[in-house]
């Protein structure tokens, strides 16, 4: 499979209805909504990676996970829905990435973060959980909630705020089938060895010239 050009797909949930009664009656088409506008890309290769996020405002760290992967070549998609909020939307958006060849699903969330835990429950693709910041703890009630899972259910969960690691993960996964990627990989760790050595080198030269 070529993976040399990177696209990535971002698909939000609807904002909802003023009132509670309407936004009960539009849920099951806002599920649709959310797979068609997911759809209607222009992405060339196939996405391999679904990232889940509980909410908008957690865009700004999921969005390096993207990054992240594209720099790695591999196509990703963002979709915004929450296991608490949406549900409707996760099950509607999973059913569709199986049917559509993704294969790494990341779930990430903050607070009482059940996202990926809830992804995990509805596939046997591998899940990769990214924990978020906020709220009063900083990190930690998302990162318990998303690593202590059931026996059984098993979430790959990185560091709270592990953008990249989370992309990392999923890339290791996905190089045991593509050589691309593992090549890709390779190539990063080359690169980022030469960063970590002229780093230390300059640091060891200024206590040198002190
Ligand atoms: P808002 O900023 O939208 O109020 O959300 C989100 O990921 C976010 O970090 C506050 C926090 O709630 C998280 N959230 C979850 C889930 N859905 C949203 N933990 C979930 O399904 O687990």
């Amino acid at each position: 499979m070529a993976i040399k050009k990177t696209a990535t797909r971002v698909a939000s949930v609807k904002k909802p209805a003023g009132k509670a009664a309407a936004a009960k009656k539009t849920a099951a088409k806002s599920a649709a909504t959310t797979a068609v506008a997911a759809s209607k890309t222009t992405a060339k290769q196939p996405i391999l990676v679904g990232i889940l996020t509980g909410s908008p405002n957690d865009l700004p760290t999921v969005v390096k996970v993207r990054d992240t992967l594209s720099e790695l070549g591999i196509a990703s998609e963002i979709v915004v829905a929450s296991a608490h909020r949406t549900p409707d939307k996760v099950t509607a958006y999973i059913d569709r990435a199986h049917k559509e060849g993704v294969q790494v699903l990341i779930g990430c969330a903050g607070m009482a973060a059940h996202l990926a835990g809830v992804i995990a429950g509805h596939t046997r693709l591998p899940v990769i959980g990214l924990p978020l910041s906020g709220g009063v703890v900083s990190g930690l009630d998302a990162l318990l909630s998303t690593v202590q899972m059931p026996p059984g259910v098993p979430v790959a969960t990185v560091a709270v705020d592990g953008s990249k690691n989370a992309a990392m993960l999923a890339a290791r996964i996905l190089a045991l089938k593509y050589p691309e990627i593992n090549q890709a990989l390779e190539k990063a760790a080359m690169k980022e060895r030469a960063r970590y050595e002229q780093s230390a080198d300059e640091a060891l030269a200024k206590l040198t010239a002190r």
